[in-house]
C-alpha cells in the first residue's frame, strides 16, 4: 500500500507491474500433479498415503457418519443457526432467478429446435477449512447447486478435530440439507474427486476456492481426457477500492483489512485522487491492525499491495478495468457514475454502506468470483454453473424441405459428400426438388 503509483505519470510497464499479482512458484503444480498422477495409477491406496500424510488422516471411511452431522448442529448455538438460515435466505432469494431456461423456436417452417437445461449429475464442493472454515463459501456453493436440481452434492473438507470436519461446517451442511461430506481436503482430495477412489464418487464438476495446492489440482484434472469440470481459475482473493477525498478513511481501512486478513498473499490496491486521502486510509489502516488477531497475515498481504494516484473517474475506472478486481468498492460520491465506467470486475460494491464483508456473508450474490484478472472473461458462481444445456431438432418432411437448398450447398461447399446425401435422401422423400425449398 505505501508504493504509490500516479496513473498518468506512469509508463505501461510501471501501470502493469503496480498492478501485476503475485508471481506463482510453480512448486504447487508440481506437487498437485504428482499426487494426481499417483491417484490416476494406484487409486485407493494412493489416496490414503497422501491423506495420511498432509492431512494426518485416513480412515477406511472418509465419509462423515449422518451421526456426526446431527451432533453438530445440535452443538451450534442458535443465534449462530439463525446467521446460517439467514444468509442462505438472502443468497437463495438473489439466486432462484438464475438458471437456464428451457426454450423452443421454430427456425425454418417444420423445423422446431428446443433448448433444454438439465444439472450435472454429480457436484463436489471443496470448502476450505484451514486457517478459518467457510462456513459462508459452503451456502455459496451449496445453494445454487440445490437451486439447479443437482441430484448429487457432495461436500469436502479438509479433516478436522477427532477424524471429522470442523463442526460449524458440518452444521451447516445439516441446516443446508446436505448429508454427504468427506474429511478430506487438498490435493489429494481434489483427485480422489477425478477419478472416485476412496469411497467418494467420481464428480463431474468441481467447484470452491482451496489452496494453491488445490487450485493447481483443480485445473490439472479439468485438462485431463474425462476429467471433471471446474468453477473458476483461482488464485488469491483480492479487493480494489476506490476512494474520493470525502470518503471516509475508517471504512475504506475497514474494508482493506477484511480482504488483507484472509491470507498473505490476497491483493489489495487503493485507488484515490491525491495523497492526503492515501495518508488518511495508511494512518486509519495502522489504527485498525493493532487490534486485529490476524494482524500478521493483513501485514504481509499489505506489503505487497499498492496505491494508484488518478486525476479523474475515467483514470480510476481504466485502472479498475485494466486489473479486473474480484471486488471492487467504490467509496466515492460520483460512486454510480464509476459502476457505469467499469465493466470487468466480479462484484461491485456501491457507497459506504455496502462493504465487500456484507456480500462475502449474507448479501445475495455469490462470493466465489473470478480472481487474478480472470474477472475479463469470468463473472461467480451461478446457478447455470450446475448446469448444461442440451439442444433438440424435430423436423416434419416439410422442415427437411426447407433446410436441404441451404445444407446441400454447404455441403458441398466444404466437400463433403456424406452430409450433402444424409439431407438430399430427406429432400427426395419429401418430394423436394433440388434447390428449391
Ligand atoms: N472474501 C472471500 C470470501 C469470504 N470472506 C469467505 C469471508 N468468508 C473471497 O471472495
Ligand atoms: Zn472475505
Amino acid at each position: 500500500m505505501l508504493d504509490t503509483l500516479i496513473w498518468k505519470d506512469a509508463t505501461e510497464a510501471q501501470r502493469r507491474r503496480a498492478l501485476a499479482r503475485p508471481v506463482e512458484t510453480g512448486t504447487a503444480d508440481a506437487a498437485a500433479r504428482e499426487i494426481v498422477d499417483a491417484v490416476r495409477a494406484r487409486g485407493d491406496e494412493a489416496v490414503r498415503a497422501y491423506a495420511a500424510r498432509l492431512d494426518g488422516h485416513a480412515p477406511d471411511d472418509f465419509r462423515v457418519l449422518a451421526e456426526a452431522l446431527r451432533e453438530a448442529r445440535k452443538g451450534m448455538d442458535p443465534a449462530d443457526i439463525e446467521a446460517v438460515k439467514a444468509a442462505a435466505d438472502a443468497v437463495r432469494r438473489f439466486h432462484v432467478r438464475q438458471g437456464y431456461s428451457g426454450y423452443s423456436v421454430e427456425t425454418w417452417p417444420g423445423v422446431m429446435a428446443s433448448r433444454r437445461a438439465t444439472p450435472v449429475d454429480v457436484a463436489a464442493l471443496y470448502v476450505p477449512a484451514g486457517s478459518a472454515p467457510l462456513v459462508s463459501t459452503l451456502i455459496m456453493l451449496a445453494v445454487p447447486a440445490q437451486l439447479a436440481g443437482v441430484p448429487r452434492i457432495v461436500v469436502v473438507a479438509p479433516p478436522a478435530g477427532e477424524g471429522g470436519v470442523n463442526p460449524a461446517l458440518l452444521a451447516t451442511a445439516e441446516i443446508l440439507g446436505i448429508d454427504e461430506v468427506y474429511a478430506i481436503g487438498g490435493a489429494q482430495a481434489i483427485a480422489a474427486l477425478a477419478t472416485g477412489a476412496a469411497g467418494l464418487p467420481r464428480a463431474d464438476k468441481i467447484f470452491g476456492p482451496g489452496n494453491a495446492y488445490v487450485a493447481a489440482a483443480k485445473s490439472y484434472v479439468a485438462g485431463l481426457p474425462g476429467g471433471p469440470a471446474i468453477d473458476l481459475p483461482a488464485g488469491p482473493s483480492e479487493v480494489m477500492v476506490i476512494a474520493d477525498d470525502r470518503a471516509d478513511a475508517e471504512l475504506v481501512a475497514s474494508d482493506l483489512l477484511s480482504q488483507a486478513e484472509h491470507d498473505p498473499s490476497a491483493q489489495v490496491v487503493l485507488v484515490c485522487f491525491d495523497s492526503a486521502t492515501r495518508d488518511r486510509v495508511i494512518a486509519a489502516t495502522e489504527a485498525q491492525l493493532a487490534q486485529l488477531p490476524r494482524a500478521e497475515i493483513a501485514r504481509a498481504a499489505l506489503a505487497s499491495s499498492c496505491t494508484v494516484i488518478c486525476d479523474t473517474l475515467e483514470e480510476a475506472a481504466e485502472v479498475a478495468n485494466v486489473y479486473a478486481p474480484e471486488h471492487l468498492i467504490l467509496q466515492a460520491d460520483a460512486a454510480e457514475r464509476l459502476v457505469g465506467l467499469v465493466r470487468h470486475a466480479g462484484s461491485i460494491f456501491v457507497g459506504a454502506f455496502t462493504p465487500e464483508a456484507a456480500g462475502d456473508y449474507a448479501a445475495g450474490p455469490n462470493h466465489t468470483l473470478p480472481t487474478s484478472g480472470a474477472a475479463r472473461a469470468y463473472g461467480g458462481v451461478t446457478v447455470e454453473a450446475f448446469q448444461k444445456t442440451t439442444t433438440i431438432l424435430r423436423a416434419t418432411a416439410e422442415g427437411a424441405a426447407a433446410m436441404a437448398p441451404a445444407v446441400e450447398r454447404l455441403a458441398a461447399l466444404e466437400g463433403l459428400e456424406a452430409h450433402a446425401t444424409a439431407m438430399r435422401l430427406r429432400r427426395e422423400r419429401a418430394g423436394a426438388q433440388p434447390g428449391v425449398a
